[in-house]
């Protein structure tokens, strides 16, 4: 095991803990910006040091089609590729059977892809996603899982359960650097509790560094989620970090740190603003909105970013879906907002005030008579 998780402070199912990695000692709750072929799109390594960023996410799939593991290998991992001295957590190509489902065959053997640069079938076996891993260099690493849409029914779930649990064993058995990665075991199962059951269970029983719950943020009900994250949490291990991949919007990730989550994941932040959208305490601000055309005030006078302290809405305005800048300043805005959620639901658990800050956090993104 090549990690450290104590627990700092807890209320109810939350907890506040310190994760010790390789390269970063992390704060949890946490949110990790989603860097798909090595880069954050629109900021620059420095820039997520300066906004407090302590773990980013790579992808195994779209780094072994560009630049290819081969090469980053050569440069000594990922770290050192893209100048990323913090941590890192790579994920195994198994989302990207759902989000790229045309391209893909699932077998027990693996999934077979077609690049989409050449068109060649490429073969993602259990022990080559972790081969591929082991060379990025990531300070966490994720099992290849078989991943369904929640919203489908049906046997289809049920296999891709019992898969994921049969491919645990071989990348278990294909991790060649546990020492200096940790390999965290994915909980599938769609939004039958039976099957979580089994799945955790099973994970659980191969005593991994670290577990997540996929499989969700799929189109789902909340409910249904808040169900699901609600059985897993309850059922892992204490003392090993939680992490939601595909999580997501503010308040969803409030929500599982009330339930006992730990990490999410999401391109939401810098794709909503690549659209234009400022995350807000109040929720959302639309930056193409013509009302925001002659506003002087920052995105949010509330927000201590270097954007907020620099520019209004009227330039962020002019400039969104207009100039490669636009869409920079608002990732940045957006992702500073996303570590300052981190960092306060942090120091609200470690402080005994978390009932406050979730209340606090409501109130202003539902406001009484809206
Ligand atoms: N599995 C993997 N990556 C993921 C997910 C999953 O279930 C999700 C949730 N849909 C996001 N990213 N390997
Ligand atoms: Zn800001």
């Amino acid at each position: 095991m090549a990690l450290r998780f104590e627990i700092l402070g807890r209320f109810n199912r939350a907890r506040a803990a310190q994760l010790t990695l390789p390269h970063f000692v992390c704060q949890t709750p946490l949110f990790m910006p989603v860097g798909t072929q090595g880069t954050i799109k629109g900021l620059t390594t420095n820039q997520l040091e300066e906004i407090g960023c302590q773990i980013i996410l790579g992808n195994t799939y779209h780094l072994e089609l560009r630049p290819t593991s081969e090469l980053i290998d050569e440069f000594g991992g990922l770290h050192k590729f893209m100048n990323w001295p913090r941590a890192m957590l790579t994920d195994s190509g198994g989302f990207q059977m759902v989000s790229l489902l045309h391209l893909a065959d699932i077998t027990e053997k693996g999934v077979t892809f077609q690049s989409p640069v050449d068109g060649k079938p490429m073969l993602l076996t259990p022990e080559e996603s972790i081969e591929i891993q082991n060379r990025i260099g990531a300070d966490i690493i994720m099992a290849l899982d078989d991943v369904v849409r929640t919203t489908i029914t049906g046997p289809r779930i049920e296999e891709a359960m019992y898969r994921t649990l049969r491919w645990i064993d071989r990348c278990i058995a294909a991790h060649k650097r546990p020492h200096e990665q940790n390999l965290f075991g994915i909980v599938q199962g769609g939004l039958d509790p039976v099957l979580r059951d089994i799945c955790v269970r099973g994970l659980v029983d191969r005593n991994l560094p670290g577990y997540a719950i996929g499989g969700l943020a799929g189109g789902e009900d909340k409910d249904s989620f808040w169900r699901v994250v609600a059985q897993c949490t309850a059922a892992l291990p204490e003392d090993k970090p939680r992490y939601v991949m595909g999580v997501g919007y503010p308040l969803d990730i409030v929500v599982c740190s009330a339930l006992g989550a730990d990490m999410y994941d999401c391109v939401y932040p810098t794709r909503t603003a690549r659209f234009g959208t400022a995350l807000v305490p109040e929720g959302v601000l639309k930056l193409k909105h013509r009302a925001m055309a002659d506003d002087t005030r920052p995105i949010d006078p509330t927000c201590a970013c270097m954007v907020c302290k620099n520019y209004t809405r009227a330039y962020i305005h002019s400039l969104v879906t207009k100039d490669a800048m636009g869409s920079q300043l608002l990732s940045y805005h957006n992702l500073y907002y996303m570590m300052q959620l981190s960092r306060n639901l942090h120091s609200s658990i470690v402080q005994g005030r978390f009932p406050e800050f979730v209340c606090n956090f409501l109130q202003k993104m539902f406001p009484k008579g809206d």
